[in-house]
C-alpha cells in the first residue's frame, strides 16, 4: 500500500446546492471529478486526523465505486476510522443517527435523493457535520472555494475493501468497520415510539403498505415494519434497493409513487399507505382514498405529539421552510410555542435544533423530522403516524379533517415546471423580482398584496444571513404565492410555484385544492408570466 499524491486541476461548478453536490452520473465518472470534491471536503475539515467518519449511500448506480475511492482517500487523509453501512448502504437519517450515537466527526452520504439513478441518471455527495446534520452554508461555501483552487489529491494505492463483510478491515492506518445499516436506527425508533401499541394496532386487522420505491428504505422498512411490528410480507412494496431504482423516479409523491397511490385509491384499499425517497429522508402519507399534504402532516404531528412517548413532554417550538404552508404556525399558536420560518433545505434547521429552540421541523417537499437527529426522516414520520393512529384509532382522513375543523385548512399545492431553459427561468425570476416593489397594495379580485419580497433569513443562533431564498407574495387575507428555482436538479432549471390559501369554513374544506386554488394559480401565472415566458401550458408535477 502506498500513498499517492495526484496532480489535478479544478472543475467548474462543484457548488453544493440545496442538498449536496448533484450531477449526472457521467459527470461524476470523469477522471478526478469525485476525487477533487472529496479532497476539497478533507481540506476544509480541521482536526479530522484520527477521527471517525460515517459513510454510506442510497445504493444507486456508482455507489460502490465511489465508496471505494472515498475510503482510500480517507485513509490517505489521516482519518482514523470509518463506520460503513454494509453493502455501502445507509439512509440519510441513519447516517445522522450514527454520527450522533458514536460521536463521529462527520459523515459522507452518497445520494442524489429523489433524482433518478442508473448510468443515465444522477449521482450526488453530501457532507454532514458532527451534529449529524447537513453542512451549513459556511462549510459548503468553503468546500466550493477549495474546489476552485485544488491542484492535487491524496489517495492510498490499495486493494478494494469488501463492502459486504461485517466487521473490521484495514486500509493502512484507517480502520473500516462495516456495520449493519439498520440496527442503530431501529434502536432509536424503539425509544421514540410505542412499538407494542403499534403492533397491537396492526394486529387488529389494519392493513398498511409502504413503498420503498426500490431505494434505500427497503431493508429498514422490512426490519422495522415486518420484523419488529409484525406487518405481513405484502406490507412492503419494492423493498429491494436497485442501482437504477427499477427505472423509477424515487420521489414519494402522487405522480411518481403511482403504484402505491393506485392501491390506496382503489377498491378495498389498505388503511394506511406511505412511501419514501431515494435516500430515505422523505415521506408521503396516505389514508384510504386520502392524501395528506406534507405541510398538513407536519401540523398534525405537532398537534398530536404528546400522544407519542418520545414527545410526551411537549414541543419547544416548530420550524418550517418558508414555502411550507402555515398550517404548523396555527398549531404553534395554540400550543403557545414559537414557529420559525427558514429557507428551503434541512441545513437551516440544525442550529435551531442544537439550540433547543425547536423540536419538530418540516418542509412541504415531503420532509419531516425532529430533534431525534439532524436530517428529515421518512420512516420516523411513518412510525409517528402509526403511533398516533394506534392511540386515536381513527382513520387518517378523520384525523386530518378533524384537524382542519379545529385549526382551519391551509389549502396548498406546489406546481413544478421541470427542465426549463436556464436563461428563460432566470429571466422570469429576475423580472418578477423587479416587479415586487410595485405590487404591494395592488388588488387582484378580492385579494390585496400585503408584502412582496425576496426571502432573506438571518439565523437566530449564529447571525448568518442567507438571501435570495425565494420570492414571496403575501396577501392581506393570509394567502401566499411563492416562487423559487430548484437547487437539486441537474438538467436545465425547475421552477417551483407554491400556492396557499386559508379556508376556515368546514363546509368548504373538502374541495379539491386545484379547484379551490384556481384563482391563485391563474394569478401566479399572470404575475410571473409563466406560460408566456416558458411556453408551458401547465405544470409537469403537481403535489
Ligand atoms: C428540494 C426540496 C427541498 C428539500 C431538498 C432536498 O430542493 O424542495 O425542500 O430539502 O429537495 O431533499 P429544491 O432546491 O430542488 O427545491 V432530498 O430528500 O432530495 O435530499
Ligand atoms: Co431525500
Amino acid at each position: 500500500m502506498s500513498l499517492r499524491t495526484v496532480p489535478t486541476t479544478p472543475f467548474p461548478g462543484q457548488k453544493p446546492g440545496t442538498s449536496g453536490l448533484r450531477k449526472q452520473v457521467k459527470v461524476f465518472q470523469q477522471p478526478h471529478y469525485l476525487e477533487n470534491f472529496v479532497q476539497s471536503i478533507f481540506d476544509v475539515l480541521e482536526g479530522s486526523a484520527g477521527q471517525t467518519l460515517v459513510i454510506g449511500g442510497d445504493g444507486r448506480y456508482y455507489n460502490r465505486e465511489a465508496i471505494q475511492i472515498i475510503l482510500k482517500m480517507a485513509a490517505a487523509n489521516g482519518i482514523g476510522q470509518v463506520l460503513l453501512g454494509q453493502g455501502g448502504i445507509l439512509s440519510t437519517p441513519a447516517v445522522s443517527c450514527l454520527i450522533r450515537k458514536y460521536g463521529a466527526y462527520g459523515g459522507i452520504i452518497l445520494s442524489a435523493s429523489h433524482n433518478p439513478g442508473g448510468p443515465e441518471g444522477d449521482f450526488g455527495i453530501k457532507y454532514n457535520i458532527g451534529n449529524g446534520g447537513p453542512a451549513p452554508e459556511t462549510v459548503t461555501e468553503a468546500i466550493y472555494a477549495r474546489t476552485q483552487t485544488l491542484d492535487r489529491y491524496c489517495i492510498l494505492d490499495a486493494p478494494d475493501i469488501d463492502l459486504d463483510r461485517l466487521g473490521e478491515q484495514r486500509l493502512g492506518s484507517l480502520a473500516v468497520r462495516v456495520i449493519d445499516p439498520v440496527a442503530d436506527y431501529l434502536g432509536l425508533m424503539q425509544r421514540l415510539f410505542d412499538f407494542d401499541q403499534i403492533r397491537d394496532y396492526l394486529a387488529s386487522g389494519i392493513r398498511i403498505v409502504f413503498d420503498a420505491m426500490h431505494a434505500v428504505t427497503g431493508p429498514y422498512a422490512r426490519a422495522i415494519l415486518q420484523g419488529s411490528l409484525g406487518a405481513p410480507q405484502s406490507s412492503v412494496l419494492n423493498g429491494v434497493p436497485l442501482p437504477d431504482f427499477g427505472g423509477g423516479h424515487p420521489d414519494p409523491n402522487l405522480v411518481y409513487a403511482r403504484e402505491l397511490v393506485e392501491l390506496l385509491f382503489g377498491e378495498d384499499g389498505p388503511d394506511f399507505g406511505a412511501a419514501s425517497d431515494g435516500d430515505g429522508d422523505r415521506n408521503m402519507i396516505l389514508g384510504r382514498k386520502f392524501y395528506v399534504t406534507p405541510s398538513d402532516s407536519l401540523a398534525v404531528l405537532a398537534a398530536n405529539a404528546q400522544q407519542v412517548p418520545g414527545y410526551r413532554e411537549g414541543l419547544a417550538g416548530i420550524a418550517r421552510s418558508m414555502p411550507t404552508s402555515q398550517a404548523a404556525d396555527r398549531v404553534a399558536v395554540q400550543l403557545g410555542i414559537p414557529c420559525y420560518e427558514t429557507p428551503t433545505g434541512w441545513k437551516f434547521f440544525g442550529n435551531l435544533l442544537d439550540a433547543g429552540k425547536v423540536t419538530l421541523c418540516g418542509e412541504e417537499s415531503f420532509g419531516t423530522g425532529s430533534n431525534h437527529l439532524r436530517e428529515k426522516d421518512g420512516l420516523w414520520a411513518v412510525l409517528f403516524w402509526l403511533n398516533i393512529l394506534a392511540v386515536r384509532r381513527q382513520t387518517v382522513q378523520q384525523i386530518v379533517e378533524e384537524h382542519w375543523r379545529t385549526y382551519g385548512r391551509n389549502v396548498y399545492s406546489r406546481h413544478d415546471y421541470e427542465g426549463l431553459d436556464t436563461t428563460v427561468a432566470q429571466e422570469l425570476m429576475e423580472n418578477l423580482r423587479r416587479s415586487l416593489p410595485g405590487l404591494v397594495g395592488q388588488s387582484y379580485g378580492s385579494q390585496t398584496v400585503a408584502y412582496a419580497d425576496d426571502f432573506s433569513y438571518t439565523d437566530p443562533v449564529d447571525g448568518s444571513t442567507s438571501s435570495h431564498q425565494g420570492i414571496r407574495i403575501g396577501f392581506e387575507n393570509g394567502s401566499r404565492i411563492v416562487y423559487r428555482l430548484s437547487g437539486t436538479g441537474t438538467q436545465g432549471a425547475t421552477l417551483r410555484v407554491y400556492l396557499e390559501q386559508f379556508e376556515p369554513d368546514p363546509a368548504k374544506q373538502g374541495l379539491d385544492p386545484q379547484i379551490a386554488l384556481a384563482g391563485q394559480i391563474q394569478l401566479a401565472d399572470h404575475l410571473a408570466q409563466i406560460r408566456a415566458r416558458t411556453g408551458r401550458q401547465q405544470a409537469d408535477v403537481i403535489t
